[in-house]
C-alpha cells in the first residue's frame, strides 16, 4: 500500500487540475482496486500524477495567464533582470577593482551576459542555410477519395509555417543568386505534423541519397579558398554534373529562368518524389505534390539578379515580408497529380521512383486540393525561421512514402542533421516545431528537455502507469505503413535499368521552352561554363549538351569559342510539355511595384490620380524624385540615388528632371533640355530588363532621350491614367518579351 501522504498528494494534484479523483482511484491506495496481474489493454486517460511529480511552476507566466501576446513570453516586467530574474542596477559597466582596475571574477552579470552572447549562434543548415519563413493557413477543398489525411478533408483549416530558401549559399548570402529554391511547409494538423519538404523544381540532381554529399560538396565553394559563394558557376559543380549525367536534368532547370525567381510569391513548389496515398477504404494511389502560385511563375533577368545581389541582397526576404505586412497575402493552390498504384510504379513510361524525372501535366493533370495563404510574418527570426526543423518523415495517416531511393535516404538525414544543428534530440519541443496534436511519445530526457514528464513507466508494456499510452488502430486514425510487397531480390548496390536514361527528359524540358526562354538557358550555360578554369570541364559539359540538343550545344559552344561536339547518345523524340513554359499567359499584377518619376514641373494632380489607380489595382506606387521629402504635396519614396530599375516592375515618367549642373560632361553643360542621367539610366535599365514603360507630358521627352520611344512595350498618352492602363495590360504578361533577342526558335 502507498503511504497515506502520497495518496493524499495525488488526490490533491488531480483536484487542482480539475479531475475528479478519489482516494480509491489511486493505484496502491488502501481500498483501491488492486492492480491486475494481466497487462492492461483498455486505453484510458493517464493516471493522475503524484504531487511531487507535478510540473513545478518555474516558467515565466504564459500569455494565457498574463493576457500578454504569446510572443512576450519570457520577457516581461518593466525592469532589466538577470536570466534568473534578479533586477539589475547597471548593465553598462563591468565590476572592476576601481574605475581603472581589472574586471573582477565575481561579476556574475558580466559572465552571464558575455557567455550567453558567445553562444548565440548555432550551426547554419548544411544546405538551405539562407531562408525566410512565414505563417499561414491551409484550407482544404477535399481529397477524401484518395487520402484519409484529416487536413485534406473538405473545408478543414490547418495552420502552417513555410520556409523558402536557396540551397548553396551561407546564411548571409544574397537572395537572388542562380540556384534551386527550397519550399518547405509544416502543416500543424490535428493528426500530427505533416512536412512537405520540396523545391521550386520538380526534379533532383541525383537518384540515390548516398550521393547527396557528393553533389553538395561539388556545388559548395571550393574547399581551398572558399569561393565562390552561393553559386554553381565554378569548376567543381560542372566537373561533377558533367561526369554524373543524371544531374543534367536538374542542372538545366537551374540554368533556366526558374533558377532566378522574381519572388518567393511567384514560384511553383514540388514535393519531387512520388508519395503513396491511402484512403479510408485502404485503397492506395501514387501522387506527386505541386504548389501553384496565384500570381503565376515569374523570374528575374540575369542582369537584374546580379544587380540586386549587390544592391539589395535581402530582395526576396523583403518582398515576402512587405507583401504580407501590406495585406497582399501570398497564395498557392496545393495540387495532386494522381496516378494508379501499380507494382511497376511507372506512368506513361516515367519511372515514378526516379527523382530525376517528372510527370508532364498534360499526361496527369494537377488536381487542386486546397489553398495556402501566408498571412503572418515571424515575430522572431531565430526562434521561428532558424529553429524550424523539417523532416520528410513527418507524415500523417493517409500519406506514405515510396521506395524512391532519394526519399528513403532523406528519411534518415533530416532528423540526424538537427541533432547537431539544434543540439540534441528534443528539437521537436522547440515552439515552432511543436505539433498541435497531443504528444504521448515515451521519449525521455536528453539535452534541453522541456517537459516535466509524469508517471513512472515510460515503456511498453507496463502495468504501473495503467498500460498508458496505448497504440491506436484505424478507428483512431493511426498512421498506416502501407503493406506493399517487397520483391524477393538479392541485396545489391544498384539502380533499376530505367534510371539509366539521363537525357530524354532534359530534352523534353528544352523543347518545351519558348524561344526567349531557350535564349536565356543558352546564356546561363555560357556564363557558368565561362567561369570554369578547366577547359576539359567545359568540353565535357558540351558533350552532355550535344546529347540533349544540337542547337543548344552549338550555341553554347559558340559562346565559349569551342567546337560543338557530336552526341554520344542521339537525342530522342519527345513530346514537349507546354505547361513548363512561363510565357504565353497573363497573370494578376497584385503586389507589383510601379516607379513614378516626378519633378516639380510634373502634373502633380495627375500623378496623384495615377498613384491612387495603382493602389486601387492592388499594386505599390513608389514616387522617385531628385530628392527625398515631398514634391509639391506628394511624398517621395525613392531618390535617383536610391531607386534602381530592379526595384520596379514598371516605370512611369511624369516629368523630365533636369540634371544637376555638375552631373554632365563639359560638352553638355548648360544644355537646358537634357534629363538627369540617372533617370535615363532608370529608363534604359527598365527597357533592357523588358519592363513596361510609360510616359506622358514632359516624361515623353525622357523616353526620346533614352532612345526607347516607339519601341515595343513603351506606352505614351495624353493622361497618366491612360498610360497606366496600357502599362498594366503589359504587366499582366510579366515582361515585354519581344525586347529579348532570340537566336534560337
Ligand atoms: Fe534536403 C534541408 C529540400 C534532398 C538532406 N532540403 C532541406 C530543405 C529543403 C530541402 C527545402 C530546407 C528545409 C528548411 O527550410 O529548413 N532536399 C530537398 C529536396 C530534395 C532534398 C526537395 C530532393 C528531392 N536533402 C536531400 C537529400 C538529403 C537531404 C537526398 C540527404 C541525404 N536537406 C537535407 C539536410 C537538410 C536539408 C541535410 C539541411 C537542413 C535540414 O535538413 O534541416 O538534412
Amino acid at each position: 500500500n502507498k503511504p497515506a501522504k502520497a495518496v493524499e498528494g495525488v488526490v490533491q494534484a488531480a483536484a487542482e487540475e480539475g479531475a475528479d479523483v478519489t482516494r480509491a482511484d489511486v493505484p496502491g491506495a488502501p481500498g483501491s482496486t488492486p492492480p491486475s496481474v494481466e497487462e492492461p489493454t483498455e486505453p484510458h486517460d493517464p493516471l493522475p500524477s503524484r504531487k511531487k511529480q507535478g510540473t513545478p511552476e518555474t516558467r515565466t507566466p504564459t500569455g494565457a495567464t498574463t493576457g500578454l501576446p504569446p510572443a512576450a513570453n519570457g520577457q516581461q516586467g518593466a525592469f532589466l533582470t538577470t536570466a534568473q530574474g534578479a533586477r539589475l542596477r547597471d548593465t553598462d559597466h563591468s565590476l572592476k577593482a576601481g574605475p581603472r582596475g581589472p574586471i573582477l571574477m565575481q561579476d556574475h552579470h558580466f559572465r552571464e551576459k558575455i557567455t550567453h552572447f558567445d553562444h548565440e549562434r548555432i550551426p547554419e543548415r548544411v544546405v538551405h542555410a539562407r531562408g525566410a519563413g512565414a505563417h499561414g493557413v491551409f484550407t482544404s477543398y477535399g481529397a477524401a477519395e484518395v487520402t484519409r489525411a484529416g487536413f485534406l478533408r473538405k473545408g478543414k483549416e490547418t495552420p502552417v509555417f513555410v520556409r523558402f530558401s536557396t540551397v548553396l549559399g551561407s546564411r548571409g548570402s544574397a537572395d537572388t543568386v542562380r540556384d534551386t529554391r527550397g519550399f518547405a511547409t509544416k502543416f500543424y494538423t490535428d493528426e500530427g505534423n505533416f512536412d512537405l519538404v520540396g523545391n521550386n523544381m520538380p526534379v533532383f540532381f541525383i537518384q540515390d541519397a548516398i550521393k547527396f554529399p557528393d553533389i553538395i560538396h561539388a556545388g559548395k565553394p571550393h574547399p581551398d579558398r572558399e569561393i565562390p559563394q552561393a553559386q554553381s558557376a565554378h569548376d567543381t559543380f560542372w566537373d561533377f554534373v558533367s561526369l554524373h549525367t543524371e544531374a543534367q536534368h536538374h542542372a538545366m532547370w537551374n540554368m533556366s529562368d526558374r533558377g532566378i525567381p522574381r519572388s518567393f510569391r511567384m514560384m511553383e513548389g514540388f514535393g519531387v518524389h512520388t508519395f503513396r496515398l491511402v484512403n479510408a477504404a485502404g485503397e492506395t494511389a501514387l501522387a506527386k505534390f505541386h504548389w501553384k502560385p496565384k500570381l503565376g511563375v515569374h523570374s528575374l533577368t540575369w542582369e537584374e539578379a546580379q544587380m540586386i545581389s549587390g544592391m539589395d541582397p535581402d530582395f526576396h526576404r523583403r518582398d515576402l515580408y512587405d507583401a504580407i505586412e501590406a495585406g497582399a497575402y501570398p497564395e498557392w493552390e496545393l495540387g495532386l497529380q494522381i496516378v494508379p498504384d501499380s507494382p511497376e510504379e511507372t506512368f506513361a513510361n516515367v519511372d515514378l521512383l526516379d527523382p530525376t524525372k517528372f510527370v508532364p501535366e498534360e499526361l496527369a493533370p494537377v488536381q487542386p486540393v486546397g489553398m495556402l495563404v501566408l498571412n503572418r510574418t515571424p515575430t522572431n527570426f531565430f526562434a521561428e525561421t532558424e529553429q524550424v526543423a523539417f523532416h520528410v518523415g513527418n507524415l500523417v495517416a493517409g500519406i506514405d512514402v515510396t521506395n524512391d531511393p532519394l526519399l528513403q535516404g532523406r528519411l534518415f538525414s533530416y532528423v540526424d542533421t538537427q541533432l547537431t544543428r539544434l543540439a540534441g534530440p528534443n528539437f521537436p519541443q522547440i515552439p515552432i516545431n511543436r505539433p498541435h496534436a497531443p504528444v504521448n511519445d515515451l521519449l525521455r530526457d536528453g539535452f534541453h528537455q522541456q517537459a516535466v514528464h509524469t508517471g513512472v513507466a515510460p515503456y511498453r508494456p507496463n502495468s504501473l502507469d495503467g498500460g498508458n499510452p496505448f497504440p491506436a488502430g484505424d478507428d483512431e486514425n493511426a498512421f498506416l505503413d502501407v503493406p506493399v510487397t517487397v520483391a524477393e531480390a538479392p541485396k545489391v548496390r544498384a539502380s533499376p535499368v530505367s534510371f539509366d536514361d539521363h537525357f530524354s527528359q532534359v530534352r523534353l524540358f528544352w523543347l518545351s521552352m519558348s524561344p526567349v526562354e531557350r535564349e536565356h538557358i543558352i546564356r546561363a550555360y555560357t556564363f557558368e561554363l565561362s567561369k570554369c578554369y578547366h577547359q576539359e570541364i567545359r568540353e565535357r559539359q558540351l558533350r552532355c549538351l550535344a546529347n540533349i540538343d544540337p542547337v543548344l550545344c552549338a550555341q553554347v559552344a559558340a559562346g565559349l569559342g569551342l567546337p560543338s561536339p557530336e552526341p554520344t547518345v542521339p537525342p530522342v523524340d519527345v513530346e514537349p510539355s507546354p505547361a513548363l513554359s512561363q510565357l504565353g499567359r497573363t497573370w494578376p499584377t497584385d503586389g507589383r511595384t510601379v516607379g513614378i518619376v516626378v519633378d516639380a514641373d510634373s502634373d502633380l494632380d495627375g500623378v496623384d490620380g495615377v498613384r491612387s489607380a495603382v493602389f486601387a489595382a492592388g499594386m505599390v506606387p513608389l514616387l522617385v524624385a531628385a530628392h527625398g521629402g515631398k514634391v509639391g504635396e506628394l511624398p517621395v519614396q525613392r531618390t535617383f540615388a536610391t531607386g534602381r530599375a530592379t526595384e520596379f516592375d514598371a516605370l512611369l515618367l511624369a516629368g523630365a528632371p533636369a540634371p544637376a549642373p555638375d552631373a554632365l560632361p563639359a560638352a553638355d553643360a548648360g544644355h537646358a533640355t537634357l534629363v538627369d542621367p540617372r533617370v535615363r539610366l532608370l529608363v534604359q535599365e527598365s527597357w533592357r530588363h523588358a519592363k513596361a514603360i510609360g510616359g506622358w507630358g514632359a516624361g515623353v521627352s525622357v523616353l526620346e532621350q533614352a532612345g526607347v520611344l516607339g519601341t515595343p512595350g513603351v506606352v505614351t498618352g495624353g493622361s497618366g491614367t491612360d498610360v497606366l492602363a496600357g502599362v498594366q495590360r503589359l504587366m499582366a504578361a510579366h515582361r515585354v518579351w519581344e525586347r529579348f533577342p532570340t537566336a534560337v526558335t
